[in-house]
């Protein structure tokens, strides 16, 4: 007879009744119990379990890791938590690549919901033990404007100028733990953005005092003098759990975990080093500490993230679901190929040390990995976010260095498509601009030119340069008329 399968939790740890002795499992080395929390981390995702936590994950599996758990926050996710306090906040990471391993992550001690525990979350946030505040809360979780400065008529943001008490955004959130920090006279938190925005920590350093300014100019200035909020790059390839990841743990491990990740191998963080700064040794585990993360935000963004968008809304008109299953099209590939050497390279100026060309081509090999199975559908959401960052930005330093840009034209003409074909199959649309896409779309008569032209003016979605320029609309406007060829 089968015998029962346990839980993951910390007894089942204990008991070793959820151990397996393959070598290809790391199980957490240290004694939780001791070690306090000095993080919390804003935005639950996948991306949070399988990177950051684990990276901390590994200094605390070092002896003398200090007081570096994380208490994390999700704004919505109840069930995740439920799930995660059932199992103790353990959870497993699966690492699915040329070979597979699994770590049991234990850094993550407490988890809370903002919609329902606001007063328990500012509390963690405002007390002494917490050093740094961690975010992946995804580039529209920045309540940015077109022009990267906080979006004061966001719903969110004027709810939270009313009532800070139960913040809705962010930017909210921190002011508010920051403003009882500063009552009660206690030494900030730093604040390490990590979402895939260029400059992320400088632009949520601009939105987060615009906003205390309203508060108070005391507490902005603080904010402002004291608080430090380092750029960083982070990569590492981590579609959403599915059922077959639970399923896989099951199998491979002998155990239930209702909340495991997935990822690939390869994992990147890179943070700007502010001197002084009170933080976890990431750099023992491999955490690039350095002044010039610029370079390598760039190099990131344009490349893995502008061929993932590519990929994403060329792919799904064609029929595709997943990243793998694109890019194994050899048309595809060529045409990534093309358009990485000839329209994105030349944009970016190399890290020192990286060779871009050999970059990007470990990149499509990421891409290439058969047991990562990442939803197109998934990178295609909150394209008016993205794509500036990803595609409109080579665009504009191409043309402002007389280079070609036509097959990045190409990317927005596909996006174009992408939402026009999402809206006429009645499929919900995930970008905070959907109201205005939808409707733009809705009026589209056909004729590619026109249609083209009333996309690219809706008010605030494109740069000013871009919006007037001729030869930028008539490559989309070609584009957009050949795909249309392909479509029919
Ligand atoms: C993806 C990223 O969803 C997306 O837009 O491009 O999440 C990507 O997988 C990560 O940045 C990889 O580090």
């Amino acid at each position: 007879m089968r015998q029962e399968l346990r839980q993951l939790s910390q007894t089942c740890l204990q008991s070793k009744d959820c151990v397996n002795h393959a070598s290809d499992v790391i199980y957490p080395s240290y004694q939780r119990e001791k070690v306090n929390m000095g993080i919390v981390h804003l935005g639950l995702g996948a991306f949070h379990r399988s990177h950051q936590a684990m990276y901390t994950e590994q200094l605390l599996n070092l002896q003398g890791g200090g007081d570096w758990g994380i208490c994390a926050v999700s704004f919505n996710n109840q069930r995740l938590q439920q799930q995660l306090n059932k199992q103790d906040c353990l959870y497993t990471t699966a690492i699915l690549d040329v070979k597979d391993s699994y770590q049991v992550v234990a850094a993550i001690k407490q988890v809370l919901v903002v919609r329902t525990q606001a007063a328990a979350v500012i509390e963690r946030m405002a007390d002494e033990t917490t050093k740094i505040v961690t975010l992946t809360v995804t580039e529209k979780g920045y309540c940015l404007n077109a022009e990267g400065v906080l979006d004061e008529n966001l719903p969110e943001i004027i709810s939270d100028l009313g009532a800070l008490e139960q913040p809705k955004s962010t930017i909210g959130l921190i002011v508010a733990a920051l403003r009882l920090r500063f009552e009660k006279g206690i030494q900030p938190f730093n604040v390490i953005a990590c979402d895939n925005l260029p400059e992320n920590g400088r632009k949520l350093k601009s939105a987060v005092i615009q906003f205390a300014t309203k508060i108070s100019g005391d507490l902005a200035g603080w904010i402002d003098h004291q608080i430090q909020f380092p750029n960083t790059m982070v990569d590492s390839i981590t579609p959403k759990t599915e059922s077959s990841t639970v399923e896989l743990i099951k199998n491979k491990l002998g155990y239930i975990d209702e909340a495991p990740v997935q990822r690939e191998m390869f994992s990147q963080w890179v943070i700007e080093d502010c001197p002084g700064m009170v933080r976890p040794e990431w750099e023992k585990v491999g955490v690039v500490f350095t002044d010039n993360v610029e370079s390598f935000e760039n190099a990131k963004l344009r490349i893995l993230n502008g061929l993932h968008s590519a990929l994403a809304y060329m792919g799904l008109l064609m029929g595709y679901e997943t990243v793998y299953q694109a890019v194994s099209d050899k048309n595809v590939k060529a045409f990534l190929v093309a358009l990485v050497d000839d329209e994105v390279i030349p944009t970016i100026e190399a890290p020192l040390g990286l060779d871009l060309h050999q970059y990007s081509r470990a990149i499509l090999a990421r891409f290439e990995n058969p047991k990562i199975k990442h939803l197109l559908s998934q990178i295609a959401c909150d394209g008016s976010i993205k794509i500036p960052v990803r595609t409109l930005a080579p665009i504009q330093n191409n043309i402002a260095h007389n280079r070609s840009f036509k097959m990045l034209s190409r990317v927005v003409a596909a996006w174009i498509h992408f939402i026009r074909v999402s809206v006429a199959k009645n499929q919900r649309l995930h970008d905070p601009r959907a109201t205005e896409l939808i409707d733009a779309v809705n009026k589209f008569q056909g004729n590619s030119s026109e249609d083209v032209n009333m996309f690219l003016g809706i008010n605030g979605l494109l740069p000013d340069s871009l919006r007037k320029n001729l030869s930028f609309i008539s490559h989309v406007q070609d584009a957009y008329a050949d795909i249309a060829v392909t479509l029919k």
